[in-house]
């Protein structure tokens, strides 16, 4: 019903009278009128005046599947996308809609998160209509050790896009970040669960600040938006469309093989390469010069002593980002 009124407020560019809405949908005034109300508690501003009726006057920016996904077929692995209002975390809905059978191909975005979460069961702060909240679920026929890399392929697509649609200089913080400068614009969380020789399926979550106006005070001093970055509002159904392009390719190629011409992409555009980093193995730390990432997605550090080590995960301070 609401998509109905909507539909006939937005074909008429003057007010439309309560009672010739309830006439062409069949209603009551008084349904009509609470259904006006539902629409502006989703954003919609619609103006009423006594004896002439309602008008639309803006609509908010909500999230559209038909505009983020026009020609699916044309898609390496995504092949549908599902929009919803509001969930716990993208990634948890992955997993139940895993656990009901789907083949996998699907992003599942929401405008609002209750319980948005980074790694090691972290906060990621989900102000709604603000931000990008997505995660892709595949079920590629791949043993676990060739995707090690995939949270690298992701984070290099969401910089190509960002790119693309701002003119930023987005780059990987190794393995898990997008970042400007030293603040950071995108977090990736990758999930998966695997037999020792099968994966039964891997959830790539993203969340990017887009609209973003500012932060709570924990995190404002290193978060930042693409608003922040450009001081323009972006359209977010253009840009997640982009993102979805440049994940779907890299994505496709990735799962086929990663060559290293990609490997050499990710290194480039990774602002770790080079910089001094710390890292935290067990109780030691760890402090070394990044230079390299080996193609299952390991960062290498040399450190003063001139002795190499391989960090695959966990926590990677860099001087002069964080
Ligand atoms: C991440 O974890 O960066 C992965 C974040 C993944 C979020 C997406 S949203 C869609 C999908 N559904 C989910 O529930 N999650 C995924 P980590 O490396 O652990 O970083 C978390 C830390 O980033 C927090 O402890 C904060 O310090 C900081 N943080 C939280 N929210 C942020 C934001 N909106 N922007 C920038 N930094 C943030």
């Amino acid at each position: 019903m609401d998509s109905k009124i909507l539909s006939a407020l937005r074909a008429s560019d003057e007010y439309v009278s309560g009672e010739e809405l309830s006439e062409v949908l069949g209603v009551s005034r008084t349904a009509v009128w609470k259904h006006i109300n539902a629409l502006r508690d989703e954003g919609y501003e619609i103006d009423s005046v006594k004896n002439r009726g309602y008008k639309l006057v803006s609509e908010p920016d909500l999230l559209d599947g038909k505009l983020i996904l026009d020609a699916p077929e044309n898609n390496l692995v995504i092949k549908r996308i599902k929009i919803m209002k509001e969930t716990d975390s993208t990634n948890e809905e992955a997993k139940r809609i895993v656990r009901s059978g789907d083949e996998g191909g699907i992003v599942i975005a929401a405008e609002r998160q209750t319980a948005g979460k980074g790694r090691f069961c972290r906060k990621w702060e989900s102000p709604p209509e603000d931000g990008l909240f997505f995660s892709l679920l595949l079920k590629p026929e791949l043993p676990p050790t060739d995707v090690a890399s995939i949270t690298l392929a992701t984070g290099y697509a969401v910089c190509l896009a960002i790119r693309e649609i701002t003119g930023i200089d987005a780059r990987i913080k190794w393995p898990n970040d997008v970042i400007v400068g030293s603040k950071k614009l995108c977090g990736i969380l990758t999930e998966m669960a695997a037999q020792s020789d099968r994966i039964d399926y891997l959830i790539i979550g993203i969340g990017i600040n887009v609209n973003n106006e500012s932060f709570p005070e924990a995190i404002a001093d290193r978060a930042t938006s693409l608003f922040l970055e450009t001081g323009v509002k972006t359209d977010r159904n253009s840009f997640l469309s982009r993102v979805l392009y440049y994940l779907d390719r890299a994505i496709g190629s990735f799962l086929v093989s990663l060559s290293i011409e990609d490997l050499n992409q990710f290194k480039e555009i990774c602002a770790t390469m080079g910089r001094l980093v710390t890292v935290q193995r067990g109780k030691n730390m760890i402090t070394g010069t990044a230079y390299d990432i080996s193609s299952e997605g390991e960062l290498i550090i040399r450190t003063e002593e001139g002795k190499d080590v391989v960090i695959n995960s966990g926590e990677v301070t860099v001087q002069g980002i964080y």
